[in-house]
């Protein structure tokens, strides 16, 4: 613990550091097989985006070959992935979604 005062009792200030949390940004994959309407309504269910958005960033996904879909907290970025990853298993598609430090 900082007395605040150093080896010679001189006055040392340390500055009052609050740590923000990491963010994550969750990142969506390309590939040739899942069809652009169910990525659409992927991101109007686990992203909020309106179909206008969501019809937007899939294209930028499809052209481009990643997009990032949003930022978040490692918790809720972990909970987004998942709730993508296990909708596309669940109806066999094969589209990615990940996860990384912003
Ligand atoms: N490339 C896919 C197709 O042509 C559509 C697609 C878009 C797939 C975005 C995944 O993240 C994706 N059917």
């Amino acid at each position: 613990p900082d007395d605040g005062e150093g080896d010679a009792g001189i006055a040392v200030k340390t500055k009052p550091r609050t740590k923000r949390p990491p963010l994550y940004k969750v990142l969506l994959l390309n590939d040739d097989y899942t069809p652009m309407e169910f990525v659409v309504h992927v991101l109007e269910r686990f992203f909020g985006m309106t179909h206008a958005q969501a019809f937007e960033v899939m294209l930028t996904v499809h052209k481009k070959g990643v997009a990032v879909v949003g930022v978040f907290s490692h918790e809720i970025a972990e909970t987004k992935v998942g709730q993508v990853m296990d909708f596309a298993r669940r109806h066999q598609h094969p589209l990615q979604c990940t996860m990384e430090k912003e």
